[in-house]
Protein backbone atom coordinates (compact mmCIF):
# COMPACT_ATOMS: atom_id res chain seq x y z
CA UNK A 1 0.00 0.00 0.00
CA UNK A 2 1.90 3.53 -0.62
CA UNK A 3 1.40 6.74 1.46
CA UNK A 4 -1.47 8.64 1.39
CA UNK A 5 -3.65 5.56 0.16
CA UNK A 6 -7.09 5.63 1.15
CA UNK A 7 -9.44 3.02 0.92
CA UNK A 8 -12.13 3.95 -1.29
CA UNK A 9 -14.85 2.58 0.68
CA UNK A 10 -15.92 1.36 4.00
CA UNK A 11 -14.48 -1.94 5.60
CA UNK A 12 -18.69 -2.90 5.45
CA UNK A 13 -18.66 -3.48 1.78
CA UNK A 14 -16.45 -6.17 1.06
CA UNK A 15 -16.86 -8.50 4.51
CA UNK A 16 -20.03 -7.61 5.86
CA UNK A 17 -23.37 -8.37 4.89
CA UNK A 18 -26.00 -5.50 5.03
CA UNK A 19 -29.78 -5.87 4.68
CA UNK A 20 -32.77 -2.90 4.30
CA UNK A 21 -36.06 -3.51 5.23
CA UNK A 22 -38.93 -1.48 3.92
CA UNK A 23 -41.71 -1.77 5.64
CA UNK A 24 -44.40 -1.01 3.34
CA UNK A 25 -48.24 -0.45 2.58
CA UNK A 26 -49.52 1.07 -0.81
CA UNK A 27 -46.70 2.75 -1.74
CA UNK A 28 -45.95 1.65 -5.42
CA UNK A 29 -45.40 5.70 -6.29
CA UNK A 30 -42.14 5.44 -4.43
CA UNK A 31 -40.83 1.99 -4.04
CA UNK A 32 -38.87 1.50 -6.81
CA UNK A 33 -37.06 4.93 -6.28
CA UNK A 34 -36.53 3.54 -2.87
CA UNK A 35 -35.01 0.42 -3.82
CA UNK A 36 -33.33 1.07 -6.84
CA UNK A 37 -31.68 4.02 -4.49
CA UNK A 38 -30.49 1.63 -1.27
CA UNK A 39 -29.08 -0.36 -4.16
CA UNK A 40 -26.90 1.77 -5.41
CA UNK A 41 -25.08 2.57 -1.67
CA UNK A 42 -21.59 1.12 -0.89
CA UNK A 43 -22.64 -2.52 1.24
CA UNK A 44 -24.43 -3.30 -1.43
CA UNK A 45 -27.29 -4.21 0.47
CA UNK A 46 -29.77 -6.99 -0.10
CA UNK A 47 -33.70 -5.14 0.33
CA UNK A 48 -36.27 -6.89 2.07
CA UNK A 49 -39.82 -5.18 1.36
CA UNK A 50 -42.49 -5.93 4.37
CA UNK A 51 -45.65 -5.78 2.34
CA UNK A 52 -48.89 -4.72 4.18
CA UNK A 53 -51.35 -6.94 1.84
CA UNK A 54 -50.75 -3.79 -0.34
CA UNK A 55 -54.20 -3.64 -2.33
CA UNK A 56 -51.70 -1.66 -5.12
CA UNK A 57 -49.08 -2.62 -7.39
CA UNK A 58 -45.93 -1.93 -4.14
CA UNK A 59 -45.37 -6.17 -3.83
CA UNK A 60 -45.49 -6.43 -7.82
CA UNK A 61 -42.84 -3.79 -8.84
CA UNK A 62 -40.60 -4.24 -5.16
CA UNK A 63 -40.19 -8.17 -6.67
CA UNK A 64 -39.36 -6.72 -10.56
CA UNK A 65 -36.96 -4.25 -9.31
CA UNK A 66 -34.67 -6.93 -7.23
CA UNK A 67 -36.26 -6.92 -4.00
CA UNK A 68 -37.21 -10.22 -1.90
CA UNK A 69 -40.88 -9.40 -0.98
CA UNK A 70 -42.70 -10.83 2.15
CA UNK A 71 -46.16 -10.23 3.38
CA UNK A 72 -46.32 -8.92 7.30
CA UNK A 73 -47.02 -11.27 9.94
CA UNK A 74 -50.67 -10.91 10.37
CA UNK A 75 -53.28 -8.93 8.62
CA UNK A 76 -54.21 -6.15 11.47
CA UNK A 77 -53.86 -2.31 10.41
CA UNK A 78 -51.83 -0.20 11.54
CA UNK A 79 -49.18 -2.80 11.79
CA UNK A 80 -45.94 -1.01 11.58
CA UNK A 81 -44.61 -2.56 14.17
CA UNK A 82 -45.58 -6.49 12.64
CA UNK A 83 -43.62 -5.35 9.95
CA UNK A 84 -40.54 -4.27 10.94
CA UNK A 85 -40.93 -7.46 13.38
CA UNK A 86 -41.35 -9.65 10.33
CA UNK A 87 -38.48 -7.82 8.52
CA UNK A 88 -36.16 -8.57 11.54
CA UNK A 89 -36.61 -12.43 11.53
CA UNK A 90 -36.06 -12.67 7.94
CA UNK A 91 -33.01 -10.40 8.06
CA UNK A 92 -31.71 -12.41 11.30
CA UNK A 93 -32.10 -15.54 9.54
CA UNK A 94 -30.55 -13.91 6.38
CA UNK A 95 -27.34 -13.74 8.87
CA UNK A 96 -27.26 -9.78 7.76
CA UNK A 97 -24.11 -8.19 10.26
CA UNK A 98 -26.35 -4.62 9.41
CA UNK A 99 -29.88 -4.43 9.15
CA UNK A 100 -31.16 -1.39 8.35
CA UNK A 101 -34.71 0.19 8.25
CA UNK A 102 -35.81 2.72 5.90
CA UNK A 103 -39.64 3.93 4.92
CA UNK A 104 -40.69 3.41 1.85
CA UNK A 105 -42.15 6.30 0.87
CA UNK A 106 -39.49 8.80 0.70
CA UNK A 107 -39.15 11.29 -2.56
CA UNK A 108 -35.59 12.46 -2.06
CA UNK A 109 -34.20 9.40 -0.88
CA UNK A 110 -30.03 9.14 -2.09
CA UNK A 111 -27.44 6.72 -1.49
CA UNK A 112 -25.87 8.42 0.77
CA UNK A 113 -28.53 8.08 3.57
CA UNK A 114 -28.30 4.08 3.81
CA UNK A 115 -23.93 4.95 3.69
CA UNK A 116 -24.58 7.06 6.79
CA UNK A 117 -26.23 5.01 8.46
CA UNK A 118 -24.55 2.02 7.98
CA UNK A 119 -20.84 3.47 8.39
CA UNK A 120 -22.31 5.19 11.81
CA UNK A 121 -22.62 1.50 13.38
CA UNK A 122 -18.80 1.73 12.99
CA UNK A 123 -18.60 3.16 16.75
CA UNK A 124 -21.70 2.86 17.81
CA UNK A 125 -24.42 0.43 18.28
CA UNK A 126 -27.75 2.20 16.88
CA UNK A 127 -27.65 4.89 14.55
CA UNK A 128 -31.26 7.06 13.51
CA UNK A 129 -31.91 9.41 10.97
CA UNK A 130 -32.77 12.84 11.92
CA UNK A 131 -33.90 15.44 8.85
CA UNK A 132 -35.64 19.04 8.35
CA UNK A 133 -38.95 18.18 7.15
CA UNK A 134 -41.75 21.12 6.44
CA UNK A 135 -42.77 22.75 9.38
CA UNK A 136 -46.61 21.07 9.77
CA UNK A 137 -44.80 17.74 9.19
CA UNK A 138 -43.86 15.45 12.26
CA UNK A 139 -47.32 16.96 14.31
CA UNK A 140 -47.20 13.26 16.89
CA UNK A 141 -42.59 13.74 17.39
CA UNK A 142 -43.62 17.46 18.12
CA UNK A 143 -46.66 17.35 20.27
CA UNK A 144 -46.64 13.47 21.53
CA UNK A 145 -43.09 12.08 21.44
CA UNK A 146 -40.87 14.49 22.27
CA UNK A 147 -43.03 16.07 24.90
CA UNK A 148 -43.54 12.94 26.61
CA UNK A 149 -40.10 11.73 26.44
CA UNK A 150 -39.41 14.81 28.03
CA UNK A 151 -41.22 13.82 30.90
CA UNK A 152 -40.64 10.53 31.25
CA UNK A 153 -37.12 9.76 29.80
CA UNK A 154 -35.26 13.17 29.88
CA UNK A 155 -32.02 11.95 29.19
CA UNK A 156 -33.59 10.71 25.58
CA UNK A 157 -35.58 14.78 25.19
CA UNK A 158 -32.00 15.65 22.37
CA UNK A 159 -33.40 12.97 20.42
CA UNK A 160 -34.85 14.98 17.38
CA UNK A 161 -36.99 12.43 15.59
CA UNK A 162 -37.97 9.68 18.08
CA UNK A 163 -40.33 8.59 15.58
CA UNK A 164 -37.57 8.14 12.50
CA UNK A 165 -38.08 5.05 10.45
CA UNK A 166 -34.48 5.41 9.31
CA UNK A 167 -32.89 2.71 11.71
CA UNK A 168 -29.50 0.73 11.98
CA UNK A 169 -27.56 -1.50 13.64
CA UNK A 170 -25.94 -4.77 13.80
CA UNK A 171 -28.24 -7.69 14.09
CA UNK A 172 -26.97 -8.79 17.71
CA UNK A 173 -28.56 -5.42 19.09
CA UNK A 174 -31.98 -6.21 16.62
CA UNK A 175 -32.13 -9.44 18.30
CA UNK A 176 -31.42 -8.82 21.80
CA UNK A 177 -34.48 -5.77 21.43
CA UNK A 178 -36.46 -8.20 19.71
CA UNK A 179 -36.46 -11.00 22.54
CA UNK A 180 -38.11 -7.89 24.36
CA UNK A 181 -41.26 -8.07 22.82
CA UNK A 182 -41.58 -5.05 20.62
CA UNK A 183 -45.04 -3.72 19.95
CA UNK A 184 -47.76 -4.25 16.96
CA UNK A 185 -47.94 -0.68 15.92
CA UNK A 186 -47.08 2.86 15.64
CA UNK A 187 -45.32 3.40 18.94
CA UNK A 188 -42.36 0.34 17.21
CA UNK A 189 -40.45 3.30 16.46
CA UNK A 190 -39.92 4.99 19.51
CA UNK A 191 -40.08 1.53 21.59
CA UNK A 192 -36.91 0.74 19.79
CA UNK A 193 -35.25 3.91 20.74
CA UNK A 194 -36.08 3.76 24.40
CA UNK A 195 -35.18 -0.09 24.83
CA UNK A 196 -32.01 0.34 23.11
CA UNK A 197 -30.94 3.18 25.16
CA UNK A 198 -32.41 1.27 28.77
CA UNK A 199 -30.50 -1.84 27.64
CA UNK A 200 -27.13 0.15 27.75
CA UNK A 201 -26.81 0.27 24.18
CA UNK A 202 -25.00 3.55 22.73
CA UNK A 203 -27.53 5.26 20.32
CA UNK A 204 -26.93 8.03 18.18
CA UNK A 205 -29.03 10.16 15.63
CA UNK A 206 -27.01 11.71 12.30
CA UNK A 207 -28.41 14.21 9.93
CA UNK A 208 -29.54 12.94 6.63
CA UNK A 209 -30.64 16.46 5.27
CA UNK A 210 -34.33 17.02 4.13
CA UNK A 211 -37.02 14.29 3.70
CA UNK A 212 -39.72 14.85 1.84
CA UNK A 213 -42.50 12.09 1.81
CA UNK A 214 -45.70 10.85 0.74
CA UNK A 215 -47.32 10.16 4.04
CA UNK A 216 -47.15 13.59 4.75
CA UNK A 217 -49.34 14.79 1.64
CA UNK A 218 -51.98 12.52 3.18
CA UNK A 219 -52.38 14.30 6.92
CA UNK A 220 -50.95 17.62 5.72
CA UNK A 221 -54.73 19.20 5.58
CA UNK A 222 -55.90 17.47 8.38
CA UNK A 223 -53.59 15.75 11.52
CA UNK A 224 -56.42 14.24 12.77
CA UNK A 225 -55.52 11.39 10.48
CA UNK A 226 -52.93 10.81 12.84
CA UNK A 227 -54.76 10.06 15.92
CA UNK A 228 -54.32 6.61 15.66
CA UNK A 229 -50.53 6.51 15.54
CA UNK A 230 -50.42 9.40 18.29
CA UNK A 231 -52.44 6.93 20.44
CA UNK A 232 -50.55 4.25 20.21
CA UNK A 233 -47.20 5.92 20.63
CA UNK A 234 -48.68 7.54 23.75
CA UNK A 235 -49.36 4.24 25.12
CA UNK A 236 -46.03 2.80 24.28
CA UNK A 237 -44.42 5.80 25.95
CA UNK A 238 -46.63 5.36 29.22
CA UNK A 239 -46.31 1.88 29.09
CA UNK A 240 -42.65 2.07 28.75
CA UNK A 241 -42.55 4.62 31.90
CA UNK A 242 -44.17 1.47 33.47
CA UNK A 243 -41.29 -0.58 32.70
CA UNK A 244 -38.20 1.32 33.69
CA UNK A 245 -39.94 2.76 36.86
CA UNK A 246 -40.18 6.62 35.63
CA UNK A 247 -44.22 6.60 36.80
CA UNK A 248 -43.13 9.38 39.19
CA UNK A 249 -41.41 11.18 37.00
CA UNK A 250 -44.03 13.36 36.01
CA UNK A 251 -43.91 14.90 39.57
CA UNK A 252 -40.90 16.88 38.98
CA UNK A 253 -42.74 18.37 35.58
CA UNK A 254 -43.41 22.38 36.31
CA UNK A 255 -47.36 22.79 34.78
N1 LIG B 1 -45.98 -3.48 6.15
C1 LIG B 1 -46.52 -2.36 6.67
N2 LIG B 1 -45.96 -1.18 6.41
C2 LIG B 1 -46.56 -0.08 6.94
C3 LIG B 1 -47.73 -0.13 7.73
N3 LIG B 1 -48.03 1.14 8.10
C4 LIG B 1 -47.10 1.93 7.54
N4 LIG B 1 -46.21 1.21 6.84
C5 LIG B 1 -45.02 1.68 6.11
O1 LIG B 1 -44.17 2.29 7.09
C6 LIG B 1 -43.50 3.41 6.53
C7 LIG B 1 -43.83 4.65 7.38
O2 LIG B 1 -45.21 4.93 7.26
P1 LIG B 1 -45.75 6.38 6.91
O3 LIG B 1 -47.21 6.25 6.64
O4 LIG B 1 -44.90 6.99 5.85
O5 LIG B 1 -45.52 7.11 8.31
P2 LIG B 1 -45.12 8.63 8.59
O6 LIG B 1 -43.96 8.97 7.71
O7 LIG B 1 -44.81 8.66 10.03
O8 LIG B 1 -46.32 9.42 8.23
C8 LIG B 1 -43.96 3.51 5.09
O9 LIG B 1 -43.04 2.85 4.27
C9 LIG B 1 -45.30 2.77 5.10
O10 LIG B 1 -45.64 2.22 3.84
C10 LIG B 1 -48.30 -1.41 7.98
O11 LIG B 1 -49.32 -1.54 8.65
N5 LIG B 1 -47.66 -2.48 7.44
MG1 LIG C 1 -43.90 8.81 5.59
Amino acid sequence: MGVGFVPSMSKHTTSTKTIVIFPAKNEEATIEHVIATAKKSNSNPEIIVVDAYSSDKTAEIAHATGAKVIQQDAKMFPAKGVAMKTGLNEAIDGDADFILFLDADIKNLTPDWIDKLVDGCANCDMVRGYYQRHTRDAAVTKLIARPMLHAFFPELSHFEQPLSGEVCARKDVWKALLAKNPPDGWGIDVWFLIEAAMSGYQVKEIFLGNKEHTSFEDYRDDIGKLSKMAEQVEFTIIKEAFNHGRTGAHKEVKI
